[in-house]
């Protein structure tokens, strides 16, 4: 066969891809209630798959139960809704098993302190490669308005009739001490703010935690003016001296009462787990090579003879 006179173009390369748009990205409508702080954080996620040329196949999105964990719902991209408290099991087994994926866990204070709050520990001190975002309204909304283990003393709900009394979660400070490599803290009235924490968040190789306030319009109104310099409020960053990797000053600034401080709180380098496996699993393949599984099988039988 003769050679074509001109060649056929080269497939387009990878980087040539286009990035997605916001319309690829977007699902159905999200139905929040108009003017809910949950839509600026979906926005900004947008955002971000958009300049990093993040693609739908490798990107997840997961969540519990409540407002909040409706996320994957209007991402048009790989999702779970999965059980409440329960996401960060499930999305640390999407990546064990596939660490090329971008794993993102999106939830309220009441999914991920309250009945997923063990969850939130062990993901944490395992180091699992999966930038983990908390929409905290200081409240369970969606079965419209309970005490959440992150409500303020003195907070009003239908389970706390005259004011919570109960010592409440501080996210980022819990966050810190259960082990996880990335802490910070942002709020959705601030967009530029919240993109930064989450573009920083998923260059950390490690468990990313962002705690992010997000105002709940229906049930606690306002609730966050006094971090929104536009209502009056101060949005204080954290100090440019301050040294992320001391967990005793990030524990400290994680501690000052609210509004606080924003930013990156705390951030260190440690092998995540997903890496480890990796390296067991080589090792484990070199040691059985070439044989075969009912031979591997024996072999371990005979082991514990
Ligand atoms: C096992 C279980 N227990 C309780 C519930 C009821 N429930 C649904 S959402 C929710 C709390 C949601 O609060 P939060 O995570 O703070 O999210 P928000 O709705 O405030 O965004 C609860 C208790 C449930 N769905 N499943
Ligand atoms: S109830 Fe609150 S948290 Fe839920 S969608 Fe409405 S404003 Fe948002």
């Amino acid at each position: 066969m003769t050679a074509p006179a001109t060649s056929p173009a080269p497939p387009a390369a990878a980087a040539e891809r286009p990035g997605l748009t916001k319309k690829q990205l977007a699902a159905e409508h999200p139905t929040w209630c108009p003017g809910c702080g949950d839509f600026s954080v979906l926005a900004l996620f947008f955002k971000l798959i958009e300049r990093r040329k993040l693609w739908q196949e490798k990107i997840v999105t997961v969540s519990g139960i409540g407002c909040a964990s409706r996320f994957p719902y209007f991402v048009q991209a790989n999702g779970a809704h999965y059980i409440h408290g329960r996401a960060l099991p499930f999305a640390s087994g999407v990546l064990l098993s596939r660490p090329d994926l971008h794993v993102f866990v999106f939830g309220g204070d009441g999914d991920l302190f309250s009945i997923g709050g063990n969850h939130l520990t062990h993901t944490a001190r395992k180091n699992i490669r999966i930038t983990c975002v908390a929409l905290d309204n200081w409240l369970y909304s969606m079965t419209k308005k309970q005490t959440s283990p992150t409500s303020p003393l003195g907070f009003k709900s239908k389970t706390d009739l005259g004011g919570a009394i109960d010592y409440p979660i501080n996210p980022a400070r819990q966050a810190i001490a259960a082990g996880a490599t990335f802490v910070a803290r942002t709020v959705s009235s601030n967009p530029n703010h919240l993109l930064q924490m989450l573009e920083a968040a998923q260059d950390h190789n490690g468990f990313s935690f962002i705690q992010c306030l997000s105002e709940c319009v229906e049930f606690a109104p306002g609730a966050f003016d006094a971090a929104n310099p536009r209502k009056g409020g101060v949005f204080n960053t954290v100090p440019a001296d301050h040294d992320p990797t001391n967990e005793a000053a990030a524990y400290q600034l994680a501690n000052e009462p609210f509004p606080g401080y924003f930013g990156i709180l705390y951030q260190v380098n440690r092998p995540t787990k997903n890496a480890q496996e990796a390296a067991l699993n080589q090792q484990a393949s070199a040691r059985f090579a070439g044989l075969k599984d009912w031979q591997i099988l024996q072999k371990t039988f005979d082991r514990m003879k």
